[in-house]
């Protein structure tokens, strides 16, 4: 097992990792930007390394400085939160050139994911399916009107190297396709460098399913089951819960068994959600991404695992601490997304938080990096903490987060909190009937 663990990474998730190496007696060392000197996360490391200016490409994204704060402080590991380096397989091939460990699933995983026709390539042949659409890329305006015509409108173009709902346009008909073909080309060859797009049946009113999986690197892995995370504003996601509301036992057993399977075909190691658009009963793969997800704690809740202590376990060449037969969901957990945005248009709203409580009681966690005091920096992601409940059913998991909100201050900057106080009063809300067009036009009609 490793000492000393450095965390490439700032706010909440440097803070969660922080506490698992707490727990497994592993050192921590924060690296901080000049901008978050006072933040949370680099109070509860260890050790801390300022590692440059507030600019993340300067400084959580300064490959140099993050290998001299291991070689300095003798971190064998690196734990890359989410975001910044999390899924550079750059970074991954330099982490290991000087002989430390990332903790996280190989470069080749990385880049394979990374390509979005190659991921699908992927995941194809091992058995997980796919949205009809074309093989591979599509290079040429003819190509993409036959693939129109073979799978039938609506159609949707993606970028290869897009991923997260940047660089898609939809062709509702044939009439559309030159405009959205080419709109999508040269949206993709300026915000990727790269104009190469596919194309896929275009699924209207899909759920946002996402399988949790977990390899040894071994050939070894399980699945964690699901998260609905299809309430999201502008492809980020607001509200996740587990299990989702549409997914049966047997629908979770299944398609948890080709996720486990493909992974552990790979040998894939370490966290990765593979995720899917969820339409009458159907789940249709759309990308995988292979790092911790922000919504992991919701798994985590109705599982009863630590997954931040697993990744460190597999990294360090351990056995994961469960078997499939271990894992069995007990209840059901809800996680929003508290961000310093104001209302209703969403505006980053930085500042000083004069005020804060956080809630507590049975089945409520926050995972945060505020306190009194605070000043939230106007450089970064604007998510400063996440209530996550958990119950024993989906009614208590709902009622316990109306209470938990009741109890939580924030004051001194606009939040989302008053967002899911209006969501909760929803009779859709309540009853879980939503898809990932629900948010979006609830909020047309209800914020303007
Ligand atoms: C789709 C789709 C409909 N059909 N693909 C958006 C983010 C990226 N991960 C994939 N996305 C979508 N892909 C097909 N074939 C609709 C979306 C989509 C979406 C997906 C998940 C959650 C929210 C969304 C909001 C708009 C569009």
């Amino acid at each position: 097992m490793f000492d000393k663990i450095l965390i490439a990474n700032r706010g909440e998730i440097a803070l969660r990792v922080v506490r698992a190496c707490r727990e497994m007696g592993i050192h921590s060392v924060a690296v901080h930007s000049t901008a978050d000197a006072d933040a949370m996360h680099v109070r509860m490391a260890d050790e801390a390394i300022c590692i440059g200016p507030p600019s993340s490409t300067n400084s959580y994204l300064n490959f140099p400085a993050i290998i001299s704060a291991c070689e300095i402080t003798g971190a064998q590991a690196i734990h890359p939160g989410y975001g910044f380096l999390s899924e550079n397989a750059a970074f991954v091939q330099v982490v290991e050139d000087h002989g430390l460990t990332f903790i996280g699933p190989t470069a080749e995983h990385i880049r394979i994911m990374g390509d979005k026709i190659t991921a699908k390539d992927t995941m194809r042949a091992l058995g997980v399916p796919c949205v009809p659409g074309s093989e591979g890329g599509v290079p040429t305006l003819q190509d993409a009107q036959r693939v129109g015509e073979e799978v039938g409108y609506p159609v949707i173009i993606k970028a290869t190297a897009g991923g997260g709902g940047r660089g898609m346009k939809v062709a509702q008909t044939a009439a559309d396709m030159e405009k959205a073909f080419l709109s999508a080309r040269q949206e993709a060859k300026a915000a990727f460098g790269n104009d190469e797009v596919y194309i896929e049946k275009y699924l209207t009113t899909p759920r946002h399913i996402e399988i949790q999986v977990f390899g040894d690197g071994k050939g070894n892995a399980v699945h964690l089951g699901e998260r609905d995370c299809s309430l999201q504003r502008r492809h980020q996601k607001v509200l996740e819960e587990a299990p989702g509301p549409a997914i049966t036992p047997e629908l979770r057993a299944r398609i948890g068994k080709v996720c486990a399977d493909a992974v552990a075909q790979i040998n894939y190691i370490g966290a990765g959600t593979i995720e899917f658009l969820f339409e009458n009963d159907e789940f249709y793969f759309i990308e995988m991404n292979t790092r911790l997800q922000v919504e992991h704690p919701v798994t985590e809740a109705i599982f009863g695992v630590d997954l931040v202590r697993e990744q460190i376990n597999v990294a360090a060449g351990l056995p994961m601490s469960f078997s499939q037969d271990d894992l069995t969901i007990n209840g059901h957990s809800i996680e929003v997304r508290i961000n310093a945005e104001k209302l209703p248009h969403f505006q980053p709203s930085p500042g000083t938080i004069s005020q804060y409580h956080a809630p507590g009681g049975l089945g409520v966690r926050i995972d945060s990096a505020l306190y009194q005091g605070y000043r939230i920096p106007p450089y970064y992601d604007s998510l400063i903490g996440k209530l996550i409940v958990h119950g024993r059913d989906r009614p208590e998991a709902l009622a316990r987060l109306s209470r938990a909100l009741g109890e939580l201050i924030i004051d001194g900057v606009d939040t989302t909190v008053p967002l899911f106080d209006a969501l909760l009063a929803e009779e859709d809300i309540q009853t879980g009937n939503y898809n990932i067009h629900w948010l979006e036009h609830w909020l047309e009609t209800h914020l303007g």
